[in-house]
C-alpha cells in the first residue's frame, strides 16, 4: 500500500533519520528504488516532477508504484508530486493516487506562497495526503525554470515559523544553499546548518533537503570512463547529509545521482557492444548500478533497517 507522506515522514522526524525521495519517470528507475529498499529494509518516497508526469502520465506513474508496492508489501512507500506549480496540478496528482504533494510557490511572494499552500493543505488533508512547501529559492534548474544566483535566497527562520503555523503544511523545504543538478557549488561545498537548526527549532516539523545529490566518486568515474563529460560537477558530500539530518532534515531529494548512475551503464553498453539492439541489454545493467548506488545512500540517510 502506498501510505501518506505525512505518516512516513512523521516516523523519520520522531526517530531522527531521513528518507530518500527518489525521482522516476519510467519503470526501471522505480524497480531499482524498490529493489534497494528491499535489500536495505528501508522506507522510500518515490516522486515525479510535473515534467515526468507529462512524459509518462500520472496514472502510469501511480500504476508502476502501486504494482511495485504490492510486490514489496513490507516496504513503506509514499508517492509525491515534486515541485507542483499550481493548486490544480496538486489536485490532479491526488486524483492519480499520489499520497503526498509539493506545492512549490517559492518563486511567488511570501503571501502568495502561503495562500496557495493553505489551499492545497485544505484539499489534501481531506483525503489524508501529505503536503510539502518550499521557502527561499534554490539556485539552478527547477524543472526547466532557470534560477540564477541573483534570484536565489535563503530561508528566513521567522518567516518559516509563521508559514508553518498559518498554512498547516506537513513538511517544509527551507533553502539552505543547495541547488538542483550536477553543478551545485562554484567553490567549496557550503550549506547553512545554523539556519537549518533554527528553522527546525521554530517549526518542529519534518524538513526537506532539495538538490541533495552527492555525485559519488565511483558514479562520476563510471560515467566519465565511457566518455561522459561531468567536468566541474560537485554534489553534496555525504558528511554534509549526515549533518543536515542532525539539523532536522527528514526527506532527502535525489534525482541527479540516479540519472548519472543509470546513464553511465547505458553509455558503457553502447560503447562496448555496438551490435546490441535490445533495450533490456542497456537497462538491466543500468538498473543494477542504480540499486548499488541507492543501497549506499540509504545507509548514509539512516533509513536502512527502519522497516
Ligand atoms: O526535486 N528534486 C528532483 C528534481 C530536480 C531535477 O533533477 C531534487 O531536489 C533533487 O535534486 P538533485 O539534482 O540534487 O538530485
Ligand atoms: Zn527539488
Amino acid at each position: 500500500m502506498i501510505i501518506s507522506g505525512a505518516k512516513l515522514l512523521g516516523k523519520a522526524h520522531k526517530e531522527g533519520y531521513a528518507v530518500g525521495a527518489f525521482n522516476i519517470n519510467n519503470m526501471e528507475m522505480a524497480q531499482a528504488i524498490f529493489e534497494a529498499a528491499d535489500k536495505m529494509s528501508s522506507p522510500i518516497i518515490v516522486q515525479s516532477s510535473e515534467g515526468a508526469v507529462k512524459y509518462a502520465g500520472g496514472y502510469m506513474i501511480h500504476a508502476i508504484v502501486k504494482t511495485l508496492s504490492e510486490q514489496y508489501p513490507h516496504i513503506p512507500v509514499a508517492l509525491n508530486l515534486d515541485h507542483g506549480t499550481s493548486v490544480e496540478s496538486c489536485v490532479q496528482a491526488i486524483r492519480y493516487g499520489y499520497t503526498s504533494v509539493m506545492i512549490d510557490a517559492s518563486h511567488s511572494t511570501f503571501e502568495e506562497n502561503l495562500q496557495m499552500t493553505k489551499e492545497v493543505v485544505r484539499i489534501a488533508h481531506a483525503v489524508d495526503v501529505g503536503v510539502e512547501a518550499e521557502l527561499g529559492r534554490l539556485v539552478g534548474i527547477e524543472d526547466n525554470i532557470v534560477v540564477d544566483a541573483k534570484n536565489a535566497s535563503l530561508v528566513d527562520p521567522a518567516e518559516a515559523e509563521k508559514f508553518v503555523k498559518e498554512s498547516g503544511v506537513d513538511y517544509l523545504a527551507p533553502a539552505i544553499g543547495t541547488s538542483h543538478g550536477a553543478f551545485k557549488f562554484k567553490g567549496e561545498p557550503r550549506l547553512e546548518f545554523d539556519l537549518l537548526k533554527e528553522v527546525k527549532q521554530r517549526t518542529g516539523i519534518p524538513l526537506v533537503l532539495h538538490g541533495a545529490s552527492s555525485i559519488p566518486d565511483s558514479v562520476r568515474a563510471s560515467f566519465e570512463s565511457t566518455g561522459g563529460d561531468l567536468k566541474g560537477s560537485k554534489g553534496v558530500p555525504s558528511n554534509f547529509l549526515e549533518l543536515a539530518i542532525k539539523g532536522g532534515i527528514n526527506k532527502i531529494n535525489t534525482d541527479t545521482d540516479l540519472r548519472i548512475a543509470f546513464m553511465a551503464e547505458v553509455r558503457r553498453v553502447a560503447r562496448d557492444e555496438p551490435t546490441k539492439i535490445d533495450p533490456r541489454d542497456f537497462f538491466k545493467p543500468a538498473r543494477a548500478a542504480v540499486v548499488a548506488m541507492l543501497c549506499e545512500r540509504m545507509k548514509v540517510l539512516g533509513s536502512a533497517g527502519r522497516v
